[in-house]
């Protein structure tokens, strides 16, 4: 399946502000059985990167990007009907970005992957404050959380949010992801036991079949 037909047509749509043809496309391609990260990573996650080079070249305004996330978002929350599970584990996993990180797809996206593994998700999105996060899990006891970071800066938060979780609950499973770790950044995690950084969607299904089998 060749994707980037339906992927420029979904950028023009969402840059365009016309929703329910972005709506539009994503429905047809679920429709024809196209995967969940198929459609997350081939169409909307490549969409809304082109979305930031247009942005950070100029090309497009500030407003136009708004736009194009806001479409992206309600878009994702229509499309969560058709992917909920019925049956499911006993399994908690709390997904959240971290302290002043204001982007929060990337994280919805990974949080309707765990929803389709039967999780019972617990999707905060974007800015958690630390000592609120601190309080949620130790209200629900999550077996993972899951943590996404996009800027660059907000490393010290995603660190901070390592060293308190990590002190007050040596065993929880956590994974981090976000383009704020990619390249050499990710070695960040590597000083921490038991933490894991993982690139994308396609990866995050690989690790959770893992964790299925044993
Ligand atoms: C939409 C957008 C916004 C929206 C966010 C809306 C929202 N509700 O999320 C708004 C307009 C608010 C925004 C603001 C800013 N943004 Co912005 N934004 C974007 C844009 C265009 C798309 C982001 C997105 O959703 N991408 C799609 C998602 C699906 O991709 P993703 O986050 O990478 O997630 C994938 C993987 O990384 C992974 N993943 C992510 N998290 C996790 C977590 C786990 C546990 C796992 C397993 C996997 C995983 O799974 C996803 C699927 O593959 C990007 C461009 C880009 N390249 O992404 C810029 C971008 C992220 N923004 C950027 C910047 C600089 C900013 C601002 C600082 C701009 C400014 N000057 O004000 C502010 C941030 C202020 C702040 N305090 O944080 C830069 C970041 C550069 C950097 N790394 O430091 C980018 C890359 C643009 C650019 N080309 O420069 N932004």
């Amino acid at each position: 399946m060749d994707y980037s037909v339906y992927q420029k047509s979904f950028l023009s749509a969402i840059l365009a502000g016309d929703r329910n043809r972005g709506s539009a496309i994503i429905t047809e391609l679920s429709d024809r059985g196209c995967t969940v990260e198929d459609i997350y990573e081939k169409v909307i996650r490549d969409s809304l990167y082109k979305v930031g080079d247009l942005w950070e070249s100029g090309q497009i305004s500030v407003a136009s990007e708004h736009l194009a996330s806001a479409i992206v978002e309600s878009v994702l929350n229509e499309q969560y009907s058709r992917i909920i599970f019925q049956i499911k584990t006993n399994k908690t996993v709390v997904a959240a970005s971290v302290e002043n990180e204001v982007h929060q797809i990337g994280i919805k996206m990974v949080s309707d992957i765990f929803e389709m593994s039967g999780f019972n998700v617990h999707y905060l999105g974007a800015n958690n404050p630390l000592d609120d996060l601190v309080n949620f899990i130790d209200t629900v006891k999550p077996n993972i959380l899951a943590v996404s970071v996009s800027i660059n800066y907000h490393l010290n938060s995603l660190e901070k949010l390592i060293e308190t979780i990590r002190d007050k609950y040596p065993n929880l499973i956590i994974i981090t992801g976000g383009q704020g770790l990619r390249d050499n950044n990710k070695e960040i995690v590597k000083k921490y036991p038991n933490i894991m950084y993982i690139k994308d969607l396609y990866a995050l299904e690989e690790f959770l079949k893992k964790s299925r089998a044993s």
